[in-house]
């Protein structure tokens, strides 16, 4: 018999799927669906490594069982085309990024094509496609008409070397650019901006509704989102003016002992004018905002504030006169950009009480018979132990019951904060830590905005039959460096008439984040050439929602982005379903041996193809799901690699000692068979494996 030849396997199938098109999904919209979904990749010019098919192998196998189920399966690809990363390669490189982008796609479908994959491929999508980025455009300005697009003037996240604007999800937790590690810097300029905030509530309160998708992903979107119920109150002060701040901890109010503002606070100028002290504060206040435009994000940690000498803030429940400071560990975007401070409950109040030598007064006791804090130093913490404790040791910041607060003594925290916040004046208000996103870029590639500035009408969408508003030739692609992308270089593109008035007018020249076509895809490839509508309504409820959605890496933006664009599809009759992924199945890495990403840099970079013509595909494919659970991050491993191969010759060579018959007798295949389909269901890919591995 032949031995096991891998390379004559896979051709002569690879070729008959291929033939018969047994990958095509069927428009036939009575037939039972899955529709199964990979991240679509950015096609970047390094190809592809080894770590990246893992999840396509995955939807591979899945979809593959769910068509031998009797499905219609829809399992497209697609690229994610636009973006920073394609022009930078191509400046770099002095070509279009449109040639590279079209290279980089043929190489992609190369790697991909030896894999055995069975995507559908005629309904490719690439979001650069004018095809394809007339309905981007279509559902900004449906955005626009509804008021959820909209010119802002606040300060920006600007990357310096990238020199461009950045959305707050763009920006790592140390204040860098995610692309580059610039620190990224505040400017003011002008730029659209989309009203998710509108949707803050739905986004939160509908992961509730997805069971099927990790509790880690749904916690990062919480986070993300950052709903607090908290109260807004005023301090009266001792100049003409009030300060309102915000807090979750009202139970807290006779703790204050001081009352501090952000240094970009709205009001700060009158606090100045008015503080004894008014020479050292401005300078203090100049040195901090200008601090803050080069580190927004403070990622030096150290406090600093002033106190303002000459004015007192008054506690609205016991009238009691504390001090008023500014300082940086205030954010002006946050709450009201003031807070009370109460060091004993609050680490960082605690921290900069400390440092300034500021009173502390505890009022919240542990809701026990014996409380965690000895009272010894309870009511007056000793020198010595302000001095050693860390804000963690010395901090009680959870709930309990309240102490030194006149008739609410004993009260607990929860009850106490709408009394006191009713005693105190205030309300009860909302408030959330995600903004407004940030949509304009100021650079070449990506889909231009579908807008027409007009010095008499202001912003005026483009009629819809006029779109796709096609990204125009430029010579060059560089960024400008004033903060206007390169399309603004181009007289005959700009210099158009206001649709409204008929004037002269000119066009919008910053263009949309990579994030604008991947916030949709996923709906195009059920209608990948509609002309006249961006999905068929009854195509879209039959492959609607999406079965389960495979990828990694995306737990907040892309996956924020694209609920927050499908809320609003949803809130305009477009698509039927509130939720696009209702199952998500998050993948963890494939890192080199050495245990770090694999990267040129790193030159530990091992390419499929190598692996396949040594080992084929089959071998391939059952290694990186052989590797590991799923959801975890592995290291590759050529040993490995070499045992899946053997175990593969070992099935060839079965078939010269069993029958046919003795086969499907079997009680252990049977059992094996009902293991790995339940297996392959629930994702679980490696014991599957193990399972015939036992077989
Ligand atoms: C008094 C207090 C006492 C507070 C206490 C906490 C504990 P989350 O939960 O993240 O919403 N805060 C309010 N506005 C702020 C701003 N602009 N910059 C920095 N900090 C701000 O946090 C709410 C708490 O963060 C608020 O409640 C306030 O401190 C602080 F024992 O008020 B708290
Ligand atoms: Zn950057």
């Amino acid at each position: 018999m032949n031995p096991y030849n891998h390379k004559n396997i896979e051709q002569k199938w690879q070729k008959d799927w291929e033939e018969k098109g047994i990958y095509k999904t069927s428009d036939d919209l009575h037939l039972p669906k899955k529709y199964i979904l990979d991240m679509f990749p950015y096609p970047s010019g390094e190809g592809l490594h080894v770590g990246h098919p893992r999840g396509y192998i995955a939807t591979d196998i899945y979809s593959r069982m769910k068509r031998m189920e009797g499905f219609n399966v829809l399992h497209p690809m697609g690229w994610d085309a636009f973006g920073l990363p394609a022009e930078n390669f191509a400046i770099k490189n002095k070509v279009h990024p449109r040639v590279a982008v079209e290279k980089n796609v043929a190489r992609f479908k190369e790697q991909l094509a030896i894999i055995g994959l069975d995507h559908d491929w005629s309904r490719e999508i690439n979001t650069t496609d004018p095809a394809f980025y007339k309905w981007t455009q279509w559902i900004f300005l449906q955005m626009f008409k509804k008021g959820l697009a909209y010119e802002s003037y606040e300060p920006i996240n600007w990357c310096p070397s990238c020199q461009t604007g950045l959305a707050n999800e763009d920006v790592e937790a140390d204040g860098t650019c995610e692309r580059c590690g610039t620190i990224v810097e505040k400017k003011p300029m002008r730029q659209w901006v989309l009203k998710i905030t509108d949707y803050a509530d739905r986004l939160l309160a509908d992961l509730d509704q997805l069971p099927k998708w990790p509790v880690g992903v749904k916690e990062a979107q919480r986070n993300w989102i950052g709903r607090s119920e908290g109260s807004e109150i005023d301090f009266k002060t001792t100049i003409n003016r009030n300060i309102k701040i915000f807090t979750t901890r009202a139970d807290t109010l006779f703790g204050v002992t001081y009352v501090v503002l952000s240094p970009e606070h709205q009001d700060i100028g009158e606090f100045i004018v008015q503080a004894k002290n008014m020479a050292e504060v401005s300078e203090y206040v100049r040195q901090a905002k200008e601090r803050l435009l080069n580190d927004p994000f403070n990622s030096r940690k150290e406090k600093t504030g002033i106190k303002l000498e000459g004015i007192q803030a008054i506690n609205p429940v016991n009238g009691e006169e504390v001090p008023v400071w500014i300082a940086d560990y205030v954010l002006a975007g946050y709450g009201t950009g003031a807070v009370m401070a109460v060091p004993a409950h609050d680490e960082r109040d605690f921290e900069f009480a400390r440092k300034y030598h500021l009173s502390i007064k505890r009022v919240v006791e542990e809701n026990t018979d014996h409380g965690n804090v000895p009272t010894e130093y309870r009511d007056n913490p000793s020198h010595y132990l302000l001095n050693i404790a860390t804000a963690k040791e010395f901090c009680f910041t959870d709930e309990g019951l309240l102490m030194n607060s006149g008739n609410f003594d004993g009260l607990d925290s929860k009850e106490a904060r709408t009394k006191i916040t009713e005693v105190a004046g205030g309300k009860m208000v909302t408030t959330y830590k995600i903004k407004d996103w940030v949509f304009s870029r100021q650079r070449y590639w990506g889909e231009p905005m579908p807008i027409i500035n007009c010095e008499k009408c202001g912003a005026v969408g483009v009629p819809e039959e006029q779109l796709p508003v096609l990204l125009p030739e430029v010579d060059s692609y560089e960024p400008t460096g004033t903060g206007e992308s390169p399309l603004a270089n181009i007289a005959e593109w700009v210099n158009t008439v206001c649709p409204t008035c008929g004037g002269p007018a000119k066009r919008e020249t910053n263009t949309m984040p990579q994030w604008a076509g991947s916030s949709w895809y996923y709906l195009r490839y059920i209608d990948p050439t509609n002309n006249t509508a961006l999905v068929d309504k009854e195509k879209e409820k039959t492959f609607m929602p999406v079965d389960v959605y495979v990828g990694g890496d995306h737990a907040t933006r892309h996956l924020i982005y694209a609920r927050f664009w499908h809320k609003f599809l949803f809130d305009i009759g477009a698509v039927s379903t509130e939720e696009p992924f209702p199952r998500l199945e998050f993948l963890g890495f494939i890192l080199a041996e050495d245990g770090r990403k694999m990267s040129k840099r790193w030159k530990n970079v091992i390419n499929p193809d190598d692996v396949i013509n040594t080992f084929g595909a089959d071998a391939f494919r059952l290694y990186e799901m052989f590797i590991g659970p799923f959801e975890n991050t592995v290291r590759f491993n050529n040993d490995g690699m070499v045992g899946t191969y053997r175990f593969l010759e070992r099935v060839w060579r079965l078939k010269e000692r069993i029958s046919d018959g003795a086969i499907s007798a079997d009680k252990i295949i049977h059992k094996t068979i009902k293991k790995v389909s339940d297996d392959i269901e629930n994702f679980k890919f490696n014991t599957a494996v193990s399972s015939m591995m036992i077989c």
